[in-house]
């Protein structure tokens, strides 16, 4: 290590430190972060925000922060990063964590630490924090600090390997927990970039600096490590070997995925049943609703159900796609033939035995002719033993009978152009995905379904919509937005021109939820269950300055979603 003494020098050399990994992330493809102020992690904030490539995101609750980064990785396809400050700063990013574990949602978690001779000896805002979310994290390092044995090029590799596990072979969330040594800033400092080698000179040794003499050159990652390469034509192979007869599909995450399964269902020629965060429904008229496969089952002890034919044998089914919201497909599904194709997951809860492929679903695209809108001609020929699941899903096209099909038929018909929606946990969720017919320009549909969470929803779509740069709707329950009222802060991230945005909140009086669990407690105990019960949303509307409207009933909903609007916030309370 370069012998540096001035108190100036150091902290110049612990901000260059930083800047290597702005710039590193930079390279990697890193377009979002969400950086939470503390004094800690002050040079990672100054490096990270000087950086022109990045777009720097402030937000003073780290579990927002999360949950939005959570939301911009999801919907952008692209690790986006959080830096926090020490202490419960960290414990904060814990529930985006686990979701994004869960749902394999690319995070880069950049925590600043205490050095060791400041841990567990009465520092001020020091915890056990490199311990905290490793469970949930397809990486961790504790990284030392900068003027330690540890070199630029160990930084660097180790970022790049946290980043190549952040996406592949499942994504996920990664953490470097960053050890950083006082003194933190000194006056008038700034990186400069592009970094060049005078400039890293004054403060690293030329041995430290050797291998990083190409990478200065370029614009390269340092240790690009590219994921293995899967064979598609060995995958198709093992599809079509199978013969499937029905696809069956649960969440997908981008456009290229979309593609894939709707250009697979048509060269099998068989029918897609897909849930709602696919975001497949009204893209082909091959494609139906998930639980319309539960029309093959006939419900036990009912006697109207007696006479009817007896359901067809086994399917065989090709399972693709993350988890459905509905939980009977999944039980449905146990009891075909199944083949499932998934990025690593095991997306499995019945335990039930089918054969598994681990693959990723958009490489089949080269393999396969471009999916058309319409069935291919085989269609009729090659899915006979599901036709009766397709003439159960076209009667079940949801009539607005109930004030939920409405209230879902109303978005269907209102929304934007090319909107896209993000759906809370509980009822919402639950609603669109039972009555949602699809739209064609409607294709990015997302929920936080890794864990369910009602927190950090209005945060993670905030974040979806600064990934998807589209108009969006938001559906939350009451509860579910009062868990989460901070993240209306975010709003300002949102271009009110490109990204109007829409929290629909469905106030029907606290966590309405509990009245299907099926049992008395919740009429014998509605306090237990339901939260606090709030009237009226709209004090804040006004902490946030979101214009605020409020629907009674249907008519008022469809009147106010067609109006042209910036961001708002529109209350639901039929
Ligand atoms: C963080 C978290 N806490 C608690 C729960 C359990 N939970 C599931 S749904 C729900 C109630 C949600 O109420 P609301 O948002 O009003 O929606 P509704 O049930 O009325 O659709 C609760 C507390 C959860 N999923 N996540």
């Amino acid at each position: 290590m370069k012998q540096i003494s001035t108190s100036s020098s150091l902290a110049a050399r612990q901000l260059l430190w930083c800047a290597l990994l702005a710039e590193e992330c930079a390279r990697w493809g890193v377009q979002h972060v969400f950086i939470c102020p503390g004094s800690r992690s002050a040079p990672l904030a100054t490096a990270f925000a000087a950086h022109p490539a990045l777009r720097c995101h402030v937000h003073f609750d780290e579990r927002g922060a999360a949950f939005a980064a959570l939301g911009v990785a999801r919907s952008s396809l692209r690790p986006a990063a959080v830096i926090t400050t020490s202490g419960t700063a960290v414990a904060n990013l814990l529930p985006a964590v686990l979701e994004a574990y869960e749902d394999a949602v690319p995070l880069l978690l950049l925590t600043a630490d205490r050095p060791p001779e400041l841990r567990n000896c009465g520092a001020n805002q020091t915890c056990q924090q490199n311990t905290l979310l490793v469970s949930h994290c397809r990486f961790f390092f504790d990284v030392p600090p900068h003027n330690s044995v540890c070199a630029p090029a160990v930084l660097l590799s180790t970022l790049d390997e946290a980043l190549a596990k952040s996406l592949h072979p499942l994504a996920g969330p990664v953490q470097l927990n960053l050890q950083m040594r006082e003194p933190l800033l000194a006056a008038n400092m700034d990186p400069a970039y592009p970094l060049a080698l005078p400039q890293l000179g004054k403060f690293f040794t030329a041995e430290e600096l050797a291998p990083l003499r190409q990478w200065l050159r370029t614009k390269e990652c340092y240790l690009p490590l590219a994921p293995a390469v899967s064979d598609a034509q060995q995958v198709l192979q093992h599809i079509r070997h199978f013969q499937p007869q029905l696809l069956l599909c649960g969440s997908l995450r981008s456009a290229p995925q979309q593609q894939a399964v709707l250009a697979l269902s048509h060269a099998l020629g068989v029918s897609c049943f897909a849930d709602i965060c696919s975001g497949l429904r009204g893209q082909s008229t091959n494609v139906f609703a998930a639980h319309a496969v539960l029309q093959s089952a006939p419900s036990k002890g009912n006697p109207t159900e007696k006479n009817k034919p007896p359901p067809p044998a086994q399917l065989r089914v090709l399972r693709v796609g993350g988890r459905f919201i509905h939980p009977q497909v999944e039980i449905w599904c146990a009891a075909q033939l199944t083949l499932q194709l998934t990025d690593g997951r095991r997306i499995h809860p019945t335990h039930a035995p089918r054969r598994i492929l681990v693959a990723s679903i958009e490489t089949l695209l080269k393999e396969l002719p471009p999916p058309s809108l319409e069935p291919s001609p085989s269609t009729a020929t090659t899915t006979v033993p599901t036709a009766h699941l397709q003439t159960a899903a076209a009667a079940a096209v949801p009539q607005p009978h109930s004030t939920d099909a409405a209230k879902v038929a109303a978005v269907e018909t209102y929304a934007p152009y090319g909107s896209a929606l993000f759906l809370g946990n509980s009822l919402s969720v639950r609603l669109f995905d039972q009555h949602w017919r699809g739209r064609p320009d409607i294709t990015a549909i997302a929920a936080n379904r890794g864990v369910s969470g009602i927190d950090g929803n209005i945060a993670t779509a905030v974040g979806c919509a600064l990934g998807w740069q589209r108009p969006t709707i938001a559906v939350v329950g009451d509860q579910t937005a009062l868990h989460d009222l901070n993240s209306l802060a975010l709003l300002h991230l949102l271009n009110e021109q490109t990204t109007p945005f829409t929290l629909i909140l469905l106030n029907n009086g606290g966590g309405r939820i509990f009245e299907q669990l099926g049992h008395t407690a919740c009429t014998r105990h509605p306090e237990v269950f339901l939260g606090v019960q709030l009237k009226d949303f709209s004090a804040a509307a006004r902490l946030w300055d979101l214009p605020y409207r409020r629907a009674h009933n249907v008519q008022e909903l469809a009147r106010l979603l067609k109006k042209p609007h910036h961001h708002r916030l529109l209350e639901v309370t039929f």
